[in-house]
């Protein structure tokens, strides 16, 4: 018995030096002290023997279980150590290593056109107004003194909608003018806004989108005459473009303003001399503009002895091309990731 006693003292130390894992080693402690384990099973014996070997057998045993434990703990501390170190070097970081950058939005160019634009106008005292998408014939083009078989007017070019709750023809707007007529039938003069926002044409090529952005805008006060409108206009150009250029006022025809003119400015590209993009002539055309039409006043019940005003409008598209050097329209709404990424500004 002693002797198996001693042997299993050896054999258990000398397996638990030999355990390469922390689950090893609970099993060797099962199978030694557990209680089907060997010791155990020997201890059982332990009735057949004299009762002078007794107490010494059963001393011997707690020494056994005493030192299994002791070298069980030694061994699994080690155990424990030698896992976190492994555990330690596979998640070892390196704070050092530079960062994955996330991919940022960015703005569009149209918006930062807009932005732009807007900008430059509150600046010169116009605050941005809005107004609805879907608009009713009154202010979309009766009101613009627009005549029922003006062209703007065909099937071809607005897109009409279902009829309103009330019967009332609905559409949406060809251009940001009814946010204008909006503002004045509702606010008493003197008026100045700009109208940004997207407007609707049923009309899609190379250089037009069924829908594209505009910024009008009006003032209205007493006294108001062109010279006003040419100053305002050619100083918005020239912080647009971020240069002094040369700029023209062309006679031209809207329904609603009277006189009417185009304003061109000197090519940007050739500085004048003549180039593909102003088709050679040297001058690009840039903005519509007049004096408002008497019967536009009369449409919004201003008095057209009193006030008088100016207005004017631009494509948002056109002048947003001009100034990043954007070849197509079409870049704008394909969205194309590359594209974005050319000119996304934070
Ligand atoms: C262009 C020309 C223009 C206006 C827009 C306007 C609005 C009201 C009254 C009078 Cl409510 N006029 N808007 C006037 C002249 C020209 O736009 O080429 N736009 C892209």
């Amino acid at each position: 018995m002693r002797i198996q006693l001693e042997a299993l003292q050896r054999d258990a130390l000398a397996s638990l030096q030999a355990a390469e894992s922390v689950a090893d080693l609970e099993q060797i402690r099962v199978q030694t002290l557990g209680k089907k384990g060997a010791l155990t099973q020997l201890l059982r014996g332990l009735g057949g023997v004299s009762a002078e070997e007794r107490p010494i057998l059963g001393e011997l045993a707690n020494a056994l279980k005493a030192a299994f434990n002791e070298a069980l703990t030694a061994r699994l501390e080690r155990l424990q150590q030698r896992d976190l170190e492994i555990r330690l070097q596979a998640e070892r970081l390196d704070v050092t290593l530079p960062g994955r950058r996330p991919p940022l939005g960015g703005v569009h160019p149209i918006t930062r056109a807009l932005g732009e634009i807007i900008r430059i106008f509150s600046g010169m005292g116009f605050p941005p107004a809005t107004g609805p998408e879907v608009e009713d014939d009154w202010h979309n083009f009766g009101a613009l003194n627009i005549p029922a078989d003006h062209p703007a007017r065909e099937m071809h070019d607005t897109f009409y909608l279902p009829p309103g709750p009330q019967g009332q023809k609905r559409l949406l707007r060809t251009h940001t003018s009814p946010v204008q007529i909006h503002v004045m039938e509702n606010r008493p003069p003197p008026l100045r806004i700009i109208a940004p926002g997207k407007v609707f044409r049923c009309d899609s090529d190379l250089t037009h989108t069924p829908m594209f952005h505009q910024v009008e805008g009006f003032l209205v006060d007493e006294g108001v005459h062109f010279g006003q409108l040419k100053g305002i206009l050619s100083r918005f150009l020239q912080l647009f473009f971020e240069r002094d250029l040369p700029v023209r006022f062309r006679p031209s025809f809207f329904p609603f303003t009277e006189p009417s003119a185009e304003v061109d400015m000197g090519c940007l590209f050739c500085n004048g001399q003549g180039c593909r993009v102003c088709k050679g002539n040297g001058w690009l055309e840039v903005l519509g503009c007049g004096l408002i039409h008497p019967a536009v006043l009369d449409n919004v019940g201003i008095d057209r002895e009193k006030y008088s005003g100016f207005a004017f409008g631009m494509g948002v598209e056109r002048l947003a091309m001009l100034k990043y050097g954007i070849q197509d329209l079409r870049l704008f709404f394909e969205n194309d990731v590359r594209f974005l990424e050319q000119h996304a500004r934070l």
